[in-house]
């Protein structure tokens, strides 16, 4: 049995030293160590019924290492990305707080010895058991450990969780898939499941969001932050001198009404991209951060870093947060910055899980080309007031109960999640009823409740069989519906009997590996189900095809977890 751990300590001395990259988490790690506890506590007395196995756990973090070039260590301290650092923080913390065997290591020299056997007993360890349950890595890490294991990877690869901040889509994923239909990238073609891939921001449920924290606010730093508020207040979003490049025209809209803060880093002469109407704090350690964005009423995107943590705290301590709508969408077809990062997920603004998840009015996206539109927004956002706010799934309860439910219930060694899928007609077969049923006074189709005995995670209970319209992905689809895409749920639908229950009437049934599959093509009348399981894909669409679609519903401010997957 798994135990919470409600002090961090320990923790502390086991991420070691010597680089400012770790000095860094170790600094989070303490500055957070009182909200996760208590978080513990809470999640403790909420899963009292629940077993909870201890893992052997291994944590192998790859960019930091010196083997990969270590670019990040040498910037924290000068502007650059700490998004990736937080997330690690953060893993750690909840790994160890829910009471798993935890290891880390952070070179090439600590995997091998974690890998490895002791002097004396003999031969090569990875041909024999992995002495770990489950190891999170990232790109660099799964690369070095391919060097180390060679063939054994891919026995063991299984218990990989990869943590990759923009996600991989599963034609990207799937190695000669990618290479004959034009999706090979530097990064991608692991033939993992694509749930193995672990998300910063719930980017496509193909992948599994792993997500980090903010700091939460207690009854009395609400009440005080209403009274420190000031106004006219802005601070914008960007560390580094190239993110302020161009941007003069809105700082001085934005200054006829208001005050401007930066947290720009330099280092003798000021910036000459900062105007000097701004007033920089210079790089601030998160804390201090944390202060001025309980004072200021405007955080301020300029469309550039993409996707990092900062917005998520700026609302959390109160803050509107601004940003840029992009029209067309940045994508890695059109953008340097996406260029051959292994998905092609459309980013419609600098923040799209802020603005889609959050929105006003916290956050507000406008077209920032549009003088007018950008002005009338500034002027809003200073009649208007809010409130601190954070999603539960970003909170330090929220991100432990997703992490535990994982652990416990996602299985990728199995052989039914790696074998080809299982034929679904199979668990119904004898039964008189079809495997879908309509649910009463709805258009979504539900797994009958009679044949829900087979195992699954998420509960096949939890499934609702929708079709999207030609063009549309599943992501999409489920979105539309108040529902989510769940590509755990592909294996059950991936049957004739689902085109059925959906009124699509079949000239021909075919089966291929094709990451849109299953679907319908209304030109041909042509039924397809997909041949590799790999391929699930709830981001895919073409104008070719009607996709099928498995979605589900999800908790309240938690769109990992099913209602009932806890
Ligand atoms: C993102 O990385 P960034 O590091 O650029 O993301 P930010 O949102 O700017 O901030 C990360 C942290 O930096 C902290 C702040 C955030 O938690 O509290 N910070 C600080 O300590 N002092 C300051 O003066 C200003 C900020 C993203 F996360 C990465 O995945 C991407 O690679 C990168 C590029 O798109 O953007």
């Amino acid at each position: 049995q798994a135990v919470f751990r409600f002090d961090t300590g320990a923790l502390l001395e086991q991420v070691g030293t010597g680089k400012e990259s770790l000095n860094f988490m170790k600094r989070r790690i303490q500055r957070l160590a009182a909200q996760w506890a208590s978080a513990a506590r809470r999640l403790d007395d909420k899963l009292r019924s629940h077993r909870r196995d201890e893992k052997r756990i291994l944590v192998h973090v790859g960019f930091l290492t010196e083997e990969s070039g270590d670019v990040f260590s040498p910037k924290v301290l000068k502007g650059g990305p700490l998004g990736e650092m937080v997330q690690w923080a953060d893993i750690l913390t909840a790994l160890y707080v829910l009471g798993h065997d935890l290891k880390i290591s952070v070179s090439v020299k600590e995997l091998h010895g974690f890998l490895g056997v002791p002097p004396g007993r003999g031969s090569c360890p990875l041909t024999g058991a992995l002495p770990f349950d489950l190891i999170y890595t990232d790109y660099h890490g799964l690369q070095q450990m391919k060097q180390h294991m060679g063939l054994s990877l891919k026995k063991h690869k299984c218990h990989i969780r990869v943590i990759d901040t923009f996600g991989t889509e599963p034609a990207y994923n799937h190695e000669e898939y990618a290479t004959l239909h034009g999706y090979r990238t530097n990064w991608g073609y692991w033939n993992l499941n694509s749930q193995q891939y672990m998300t910063m921001f719930p980017h496509t449920p193909d992948n599994s969001f792993m997500g980090f924290v903010a700091e939460e606010l207690n009854e009395t730093a609400r009440l005080n932050i209403q009274k420190s508020k000031v106004n006219n207040m802005a601070v914008v979003y960007g560390k580094e001198v190239s993110m302020w490049k161009g941007k003069e025209t809105f700082l001085s809209i934005l200054h006829r009404h208001m005050e401007i803060h930066g947290t720009v880093y330099y280092e003798t002469q000021r910036p000459p991209e900062v105007p000097a109407f701004v007033k920089n704090h210079g790089l601030l350690p998160q804390q201090e951060l944390q202060q001025l964005l309980r004072k200021a009423k405007l955080f301020i995107g300029f469309g550039f870093p993409y996707e990092g943590p900062a917005p998520l705290e700026a609302i959390a301590n109160g803050c509107i947060f601004l940003q840029p709508r992009f029209s067309p969408p940045h994508s890695s077809l059109n953008h340097e910055f996406f260029r051959g990062k292994p998905t092609s997920r459309e980013v419609s603004s600098q923040h799209p899980y802020a603005e889609q998840y959050i929105g006003r009015p916290h956050v507000i996206t406008v077209d920032f080309n549009n003088s007018e539109e950008f002005d009338a927004a500034i002027r809003d956002i200073m009649k208007i007031n809010v409130e601190p706010f954070l999603p539960y799934e970003y909170t330090c309860e929220g991100m432990l109960e997703r992490v535990h439910a994982y652990i416990q219930n996602q299985d990728f060694c199995s052989p039914e999640a790696r074998f080809p899928p299982v034929n679904a007609s199979r668990i119904w077969q004898g039964s008189p009823l079809a495997p879908f049923m309509l649910l009463p006074n709805s258009s979504v189709l539900t797994w009958a409740s009679n044949i829900t005995s087979h195992a699954s995670w998420p509960p096949l209970g939890a499934l609702q069989l929708l079709a999207s319209l030609q063009g549309e992905s599943c992501v999409k689809a489920c979105q539309d519906a108040g529902l989510i895409c769940e590509p755990a749920l592909y294996r059950f639908i991936n049957i004739k009997e689902a085109f059925n229950a959906l009124d699509f009437q079949c000239a021909g049934l075919e089966s291929e590996m094709n990451h849109l599959f299953p679907a319908f093509s209304a030109e041909h009348a042509e039924c397809g189900l997909q041949q590799d399981p790999l391929l699930f894909s709830c981001a895919g669409a073409s104008i070719k095809y009607q996709r099928l679609c498995p979605c589900r519903d999800y908790r309240d401010g938690q769109v990992a977890l099913c209602r009932d997957c806890l």
